[in-house]
């Protein structure tokens, strides 16, 4: 049997359902989870949302949102819960130790577009578009639901999340007519960028501004460092950190960017950014970290200027190696 008529079985069978997505939440997460939660709730289900994290301030807009529950806000009425369905979650870990648990105890409907999702569920729906909420849209198209301006606008902040703004790879004809669907169904695309990225802190700003003053560009390599002493000065917190990395990479001729961030206890924080061609995965776990082919890092002990050599050495006999690109920019 087709795998959304599974899943459409199953939510018309039965009454009362959890949703859960994964742990440090992002808009597609819990924009698929919003989405999901509203339809059924417009056919008489009852929902509960959960979350390990809680929902992120940015995606407080987004309707329903505060109907997310941690995993203590779970109270009784979790005991007739009948389905379990999972958004986004590549496997069942990144629910949380206790969202695991209780999870583990249900029929479960695995919704996702990880390449990487484990199959945990009774039902596994796996696709590998660019957003979870895509599918969540097919879903409700599939069963011939109408999808209102809320549902519209949670599903399209999990598109422009996971295609940055469509600038990913994953940028394709089926995504955009999905969104181009979603704006027509009354998705306030204005107020998804605005919450997305328009409202960063001043501080960010500043710190961002501290960290390029001071980046360095050589042999297609560029990077910056951040430390605990300019964290200070721009009166900016850890997280004001986040993205930098990438707006190094913007660089024209730049194949790699680095930021070195130093940490307490003698530990330098190292990320990477990739384009034409390097894989920093490879530099990544040489030093004890992974990720992907454009986006990695690793924890590395030592001593800032150390960590530096070391790595950026690494860099360069990996580019000066590489001949594969040799007309790149
Ligand atoms: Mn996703």
């Amino acid at each position: 049997m087709n795998r959304l008529k599974e899943i459409e079985d199953v939510l018309s069978r039965h009454d009362k359902f959890i949703i859960g997505s994964h742990r440090s939440p992002e808009a597609d997460a819990i924009g698929s989870q919003l989405g999901l939660s509203r339809i059924l709730r417009q056919r008489g289900k009852k929902t509960i949302l959960y979350n390990r994290d809680g929902v992120p301030k940015n995606l407080s807009f987004l309707k329903g949102s505060d109907q997310v529950l941690e995993a203590d806000e779970l109270g009784e009425e979790v005991k007739d819960v009948e389905i379990g369905i999972v958004v986004d979650c590549s496997d069942l870990e990144r629910l949380g130790d206790r969202g695991k648990k209780f999870f583990k105890t249900l029929t479960l409907i695995n919704i996702d577009h990880h390449k990487d999702n484990t199959k945990f569920g009774d039902i596994n729906y796996v696709r590998p578009v660019a957003a979870t909420t895509e599918i969540i849209a097919e879903l409700i198209e599939y069963m011939g639901l109408q999808i209102d301006e809320h549902i519209a606008t949670a599903l399209y902040s999990g598109i422009i999340a996971d295609t940055s703004s469509f600038q990913n790879k994953n940028v394709n004809p089926d995504v955009l007519s999905r969104a181009s669907n979603l704006l027509e169904n009354g998705a306030d695309a204005r107020s998804v960028i605005v919450n997305l990225y328009e409202k960063e802190p001043f501080s960010k700003l500043r710190l961002l501004g501290e960290v390029l003053a001071e980046a360095s560009f050589q042999d297609e390599i560029v990077w910056a460092e951040i430390t605990p002493e300019v964290i200070e000065r721009a009166g900016a917190t850890q997280e004001d950190t986040e993205g930098i990395v990438g707006k190094l990479r913007s660089t024209k001729g730049a194949r790699v960017a680095c930021l070195f961030k130093k940490l307490p206890e003698n530990k330098i924080k190292v990320s990477f950014r990739s384009k034409n061609g390097i894989d920093v995965s490879e530099v990544a776990s040489k030093f004890g970290g992974g990720g992907h082919m454009v986006a990695a890092g690793c924890m590395v002990e030592g001593k800032l200027d150390d960590v530096k050599e070391k790595v950026l050495n690494d860099l360069r006999e990996r580019i000066r190696d590489d001949q594969r690109i040799p007309g790149r920019n």
